[in-house]
């Protein structure tokens, strides 16, 4: 594989940005490689600068749920673009794909559109504080928020030990009032619910934890933050920036069946551009500024550009030939992978929820943090490795969910799974 330009442009970015990237999982540091630059993107496929060309699975982290390119959001930007690109006002626009949402969502009484999903999180927390009056937080060993200070936070060595912070700048005083619990313990959460439940303003979760691959709720586990959230007045938050649209049309609250306070939306509501919401309960969102004293803004929030873009890409996801469609792709790369492990004698466990997945090196079941540690990186690595040179560009890390697209063909799948055995023999 050719990566001479890639290279060169490497060098470049790394006296530009820390790293050489502008978000650490771009670095393919956790595959000990380089990343490849990109030059165009369309359907399922990536073209990088030295002219190799990817079936992609990563779909820009997830938003490119219809391919790359898809013509009618491309079409439809082109034209928004002529009428202005930001205006600092209400448009029309904004309404439109806030009712879309709703349908999804109906969940969601009241919304903020805003420019990503750390933005998303970190409001809708604010919002949570705010409305309960309390400080704490709860979040679970593994999932992922966005970068926002309190929640780059994992748990010390006890279960329930009160947050110290993940990264140098978070304050201590501050991570202090995150708490981290383990995924799917239900009884610890109990316990911590009934002993601080009156001192915690939010619990937030990523439902389906996509951010250490894609593990799945144990059963009665969403019931019971539920319950528990619901009996001391604290507001349950699903973090569906990555779930939503992915594990079903209406997100891990639909498919499970649970109604949350407070969602978090992002990746797929931009279609590809800097889109995030968050919303939920009205008298909870009454709180936000102006209706109510809890602050939050955005310059660029609601543009018309990013609502186009979402707008077209969930016209064609309420079509009801694209669920099917896309559940079918993901089917069939699931038997795909899972057999080609099989088949080459690699012990694997494969998970996935709607169009998000994950093939983790490991013979144990990932239920949580601890049991996704037991994967075997390295070998990852190399699989990873093998299957770039291949054609195939997945997330340049164990520890991530993959993605299908409606662009996704058969020709696609077949030929990611021929690559999957020969990689996975590769790597035995
Ligand atoms: P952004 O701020 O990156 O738009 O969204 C933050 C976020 C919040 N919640 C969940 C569940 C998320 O998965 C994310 C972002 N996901 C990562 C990848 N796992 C985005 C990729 C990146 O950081 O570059």
């Amino acid at each position: 594989m050719r990566t001479t330009t890639s290279k060169a442009l490497f060098k470049q970015a790394q006296g530009l940005f820390p790293g050489g990237v502008n978000s650490p999982v771009r670095a393919f540091r956790a595959v000990g490689g380089m990343p490849l630059f990109i030059e165009k993107a369309k359907g399922s496929r990536l073209y990088d600068v030295d002219g190799n060309a990817f079936v992609d699975y990563v779909l820009s982290w997830g938003p490119m749920i219809l391919g790359h390119a898809h013509p009618a959001v491309v079409k439809a930007l082109k034209r928004a673009v002529d009428k202005g690109t930001s205006y600092g006002a209400p448009c029309p626009l904004e309404i439109e794909l806030a009712r879309m949402i709703k349908d999804f969502y109906p969940s969601i009484e009241k919304m903020r559109m805003v420019s990503s999903g750390t933005e998303a999180t970190m409001s809708a927390i604010r919002a949570a504080r705010g409305f309960t009056g309390r400080d704490m937080v709860i979040k679970f060993e593994g999932c992922y928020h966005g970068h926002a200070d309190g929640l780059l936070v994992k748990a010390g060595s006890g279960a329930t030990t009160f947050g110290v912070p993940d990264s140098p700048g978070v304050p201590k005083d501050y991570a202090k009032l995150t708490l981290t619990l383990p995924f799917n313990d239900a009884d610890a959460f109990r316990a911590a619910m009934r002993r601080d439940g009156k001192r915690i303003a939010c619990v937030i979760v990523e439902p389906v934890v996509g951010n250490i691959g894609c593990v799945m709720p144990a059963l009665g586990f969403l019931d019971t933050l539920r319950a528990e959230t619901s009996r001391s007045g604290t507001v349950l938050i699903f973090d569906e920036v990555m779930t939503g649209f992915r594990v079903s049309r209406g997100g891990a609250q639909e498919a499970f069946g649970i109604t949350p306070d407070l969602t978090c939306l992002g990746k797929v509501i931009g279609g590809g551009l800097p889109v995030g919401a968050y919303g939920g309960r009205a008298d909870i969102m009454e709180m936000i500024a102006p209706e109510g004293p809890v602050y939050q803004a955005g310059t660029l929030s609601g543009n018309p550009i990013a609502m186009t873009a979402g707008i077209e890409t969930l016209k064609v996801l309420k079509k009801k030939s694209t669920y099917p469609a896309i559940e079918k792709t993901m089917q069939h790369l699931a038997e795909g992978l899972k057999d080609a492990a099989a088949k080459a004698g690699v012990a694997t466990k494969f998970y996935r929820a709607g169009t998000m997945f994950c093939t983790y090196f490991t013979g144990v079941e990932v239920t949580d943090y601890a049991t996704a540690k037991t994967a075997d990186t390295a070998r990852f690595g190399r699989f990873f490795m093998k299957m770039l040179e291949q054609g195939v560009y997945l997330a340049p890390s164990q520890f991530e969910a993959g993605f299908v697209s409606l662009a996704h063909g058969k020709a696609d799948i077949d030929a990611t799974v021929g690559a999957a055995y020969r990689a996975f023999r590769a790597v035995r």
